[in-house]
């Protein structure tokens, strides 16, 4: 039973801050993942963590997005660099306790053309070796752009889809998809219900990235599920919580 868990770069870092780890939500998660990995409820685990105030930050002052490209070696390795310096801090709360957490960078291996290629053989090794593959957000060499950035939530589908993940998890800042009155939704199962809960054009970032979320997410073969810190327990021993999202 493969898990794909992704940890949202605002829910792990302190986001108004540059390049600010937030330690005891690290540590909190970190937790969460050495328990359930001890016990019978989790097998193979995928980690991927966002950006948060480190990719982000540097992102956004050389102008690269998912989008837009840019061809500056120097801007592209101050982004992968401070990625790195984020995923270096998670590999180690994982292997501080006792999980055997790699680090696996998207830059080296993936490729955006017509669309993403990303090579899984070292991953998919890791996981039959019994380790912890922990990738990140990245910059992505990108066919006729240079490179743009290549977002935590892309690759979590991309991994999700290539290896048949049964659990897929997001975890944020929030409980779940909040509808209008900020109660959380228990089950989407269409993007009409989400759009309508999420508000419409004047969509702020926040829930235009929620609702583009979603979107993915109901694309994927497997049940996902989004919620905060406080259930990422309940979801590694369930591998549901929050919010599910189910398409099929
Ligand atoms: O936080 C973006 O990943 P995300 C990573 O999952 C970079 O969108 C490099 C900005």
């Amino acid at each position: 039973m493969v898990t794909v868990l992704k940890l949202g770069g605002s829910a792990i870092t302190e986001k108004d801050t540059p390049e600010t780890v937030d330690r005891e939500a690290i540590d909190r998660a970190s937790d969460a993942v050495a328990t359930a990995l001890s016990g019978a409820d989790l097998h193979s685990l995928v980690l991927v963590h966002g950006g948060g105030s480190f990719g982000h930050h540097h992102a956004a002052r050389h102008g690269v997005s998912t989008t837009e490209g840019a061809r500056d070696v120097a801007a592209l390795t101050g982004i992968h660099r401070a990625m790195g310096d984020l995923n270096r801090v998670v590999v180690d709360a994982l292997q501080d306790r006792g999980v055997g957490a790699l680090p696996v960078r998207p830059l080296s291996v993936a490729a955006r053309r017509d669309d993403l290629a990303f090579p899984l053989d070292s991953v998919e090794t890791m996981l039959a070796e019994g380790f912890v593959p922990v990738l990140h957000g990245d910059v992505v060499v990108d066919a006729g752009k240079g490179a743009t950035i290549l977002s935590g939530d892309e690759i979590v589908v991309a991994l999700a889809g290539a290896l048949g993940a049964d659990r897929v998890g997001l975890c944020s800042t929030v409980p779940g998809v909040l509808d209008a009155e900020g109660t959380v939704i228990d089950e989407i199962t269409a993007y009409e219900q989400a759009a309508s809960a999420l508000g419409d054009s004047d969509a702020t970032d926040v829930t235009g990235g929620m609702a583009a979320k979603v979107r993915q997410l109901l694309d994927l073969e497997a049940t996902a599920s989004v919620f905060d810190l406080a259930s990422l327990d309940q979801f590694l021993r369930t591998g549901r919580a929050g919010t599910t999202v189910n398409g099929r």
